[in-house]
């Protein structure tokens, strides 16, 4: 499968947003040529992934059809699966129709931030054509779900949600080795919803299989600091290199260079032994 090589410390998957209205590249990357050049930058900056998008989740976003969705993402699939065969191309989708015609035309790796409840005959198509897939926590539906949030207790209520993704996966006979799970920041979830589930991330990370954060340029860092969309690079930096810290595998990120040279030094410095059990005082 190009690209999802187990062997490394870490993959990075840039965001290819194929909308008029995501929250922070939206109407870029519209015409497919335009599409295709940056998912090329986005390769030439490290990432191994490249995850193509026809609908925003971002809170509040009104749904597109699959005619749409198809439209938009599967003339950019195909460009970019022949350009870039060692690369692998992943369709974000939440529609059977969709993840199919993205399949067809090249992408191996479906990204469903519903974890297969919206449509759950995409785990047969997974299965079927033995490509990977990201089960994503997200709760409630985008238009609403930051309205009222709440668990018992976040962390653990995300794990037992995705545990219980994986086991539906494999019952429809995706294998495992193919999963890869995601705790869905900003999706349904406060502030402190989001900082728990970023500093508790081995919890998730217990599961044991490789987790994908997708805290790029997201509304939590600006929650902090007031930082706009396209200021939120050095707090998606720190959240990915304490996800890396936690054991996070996949990093879905817009800005591929400069994660990639954050999370180049982090797995230097945590690789290198002799580091003695902290001492508090
Ligand atoms: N976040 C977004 C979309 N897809 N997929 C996974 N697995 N994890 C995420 O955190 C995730 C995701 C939202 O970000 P973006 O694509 O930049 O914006 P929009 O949904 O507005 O297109």
């Amino acid at each position: 499968m190009g690209g999802l090589d187990d062997t490394r410390e870490f993959q990075l998957m840039g965001v290819l947003n194929v909308t008029p209205d995501s929250f922070s590249d939206g109407g870029l990357w519209l015409d497919a040529d335009a599409a295709v050049r940056h998912a090329t930058e986005l390769v030439e900056q490290g990432a191994t992934i490249v995850d193509v998008g026809g609908e925003s989740t971002r809170p509040g976003a009104e749904p597109v059809d699959a005619e749409t969705e198809i439209a938009r993402v599967v003339p950019v699939i195909e460009r970019v699966a022949s350009a870039h065969p060692d690369v692998t191309v992943s369709v974000d989708t939440a529609k059977h129709a969709v993840a199919l015609h993205a399949v067809d035309a090249g992408a191996t790796f479906v990204n469903d931030v519903t974890a297969f409840r919206n449509e759950p005959e995409i785990a047969d198509l997974v299965a079927e054509r033995d490509v990977s897939c990201c089960l994503m926590h997200m709760q409630g539906e985008p238009r609403t779900m930051q309205d009222d949030p709440y668990y018992d207790d976040v962390v653990d209520d995300v794990k037992a949600f995705l545990d219980e993704r994986v086991r539906f996966a494999v019952d429809r006979g995706v294998a495992p080795t193919r999963i890869y799970v995601d705790p869905g920041i900003g999706f349904g979830k406060t502030l402190e919803h989001n900082l728990a589930l970023l500093h508790r991330l081995d919890e998730i990370v217990a599961l044991g299989y490789p987790v994908v954060v997708g805290t790029s340029r997201k509304s939590f860092i600006g929650a902090l600091d007031g930082a706009a969309a396209g200021e939120r690079l050095p707090g998606t930096i720190a959240t990915n290199v304490l996800a890396l810290e936690r054991g996070a595998r996949v990093f879905r990120v817009h800005d591929v260079a400069q994660a990639r040279q954050a999370l180049t030094v982090a797995t230097a410095v945590l690789s290198t032994p002799g580091r003695r059990a902290p001492r508090y005082r």
